[in-house]
């Protein structure tokens, strides 16, 4: 009797653990940490997959730069080694030239716009593009429009910027416009909190949520709402993972990311007022209003640079500044 119950508690066990091994397990990369914009939408993710799929599949998400910079996940996707990131698309343009088209400064007036493109055909075109890199780009969440901090003096409009030591990412087009806008652009992987405390930088640019989340009014005085370049994520996947699932899993990680990234975007955008105030109380001093035509006059000339001379690159750029025109 007893070693008929203890056969069947080693069976029941062993199926366990089979289907355990049948069911997935998909590591997801951030490189920011809880609370943060990239976080929302893994977390979001995460929870939808697991509900749908029934526990049969379960994510993990690695952030806080525990698995690396955005570059080093990326490059971690292209092998294969983790399958999904959430991920900056400043950071893109190292791998894919044509991501420089959604980093354009000053393209989108707005969020309205920028989601009806992104989520239209020009959007599914940067995608697909990825594929040659060895990615499955899946859908857009957002960072948001980005926006100027420093510690050495208000700016209103390039005569302040000249000079000012200002991190960016690593994104040949961002040092580009830095440049421009008369800055010393210094290219940084994320974060930098103590690089700005210790003053190796002056600034650095971000939206709002960045500056509340990793308190830089602690170690920044002066924010400019530039709203220079709507950053969004790109979702994505890794491509030789991605080729190797079914049909119906596929949709079920499509659907579920695309849903997440429309809660995020929704979920950042409605908390920008109150960041605001926040960002005043803790003592930030803003210009609200910067001089933009100064500001988009000293990139004006950004279309002509080397950057976008790929013919394949030039042309969809053109067709992203005919669709935002
Ligand atoms: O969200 O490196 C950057 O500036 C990015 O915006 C970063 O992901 C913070």
């Amino acid at each position: 009797m007893l070693s008929q119950l203890l056969l069947a508690i080693l069976l029941s066990c062993s199926i366990l653990s089979a289907s355990a091994a049948s069911s997935m397990t998909i590591k997801l990369g951030v490189v920011t940490k809880p609370g943060s914009a990239q976080n929302i939408v893994a977390e979001k993710f995460k929870e939808s997959v697991e509900q749908k799929s029934d526990g049969a599949i379960s994510v993990k998400i690695y952030h806080s730069k525990s698995i690396g910079t955005e570059t080093e996940i990326l490059q971690q996707i292209q092998m294969n080694t983790i399958q999904m990131g959430i991920i900056t698309a400043g950071v893109f343009d190292t791998f894919d030239p044509i991501v420089r088209v959604i980093n354009y400064p000053f393209l989108f007036k707005d969020h309205a716009q920028a989601d009806a493109i992104l989520d239209g055909p020009l959007g599914r075109r940067i995608l697909s593009s990825l594929e040659s890199f060895g990615f499955k780009g899946l859908c857009f969440s957002e960072n948001g429009f980005r926006n100027l901090t420093n510690n050495i003096r208000p700016v209103h409009g390039p005569r302040d910027i000249k000079g000012l030591k200002i991190r960016v990412m690593a994104s040949a087009l961002h040092r580009e416009i830095w440049r421009a806008l008369g800055a010393n652009p210094t290219p940084m992987p994320w974060p930098i909190y103590t690089e700005l405390e210790q003053g190796v930088i002056d600034g650095q640019e971000n939206p709002l949520w960045v500056m509340e989340v990793y308190k830089l009014y602690e170690v920044q005085k002066y924010l400019t709402l530039t709203r220079h370049v709507y950053s969004p994520h790109i979702d994505v996947a890794s491509l030789q993972w991605w080729q190797s699932l079914e049909q119906s899993t596929r949709d079920l990680l499509h659907d579920s990311m695309y849903d997440a990234a429309l809660y995020q975007r929704r979920d950042n955008r409605g908390k920008n007022d109150d960041r605001l105030t926040l960002l005043r109380h803790k003592g930030f001093s803003i210009v609200e209003n910067p001089d933009y035509d100064g500001l988009r006059q000293a990139v004006s000339n950004l279309k002509e640079v080397d950057l976008y001379r790929r013919p394949r690159v030039n042309k969809l750029l053109n067709e992203m500044l005919q669709a935002t025109r």
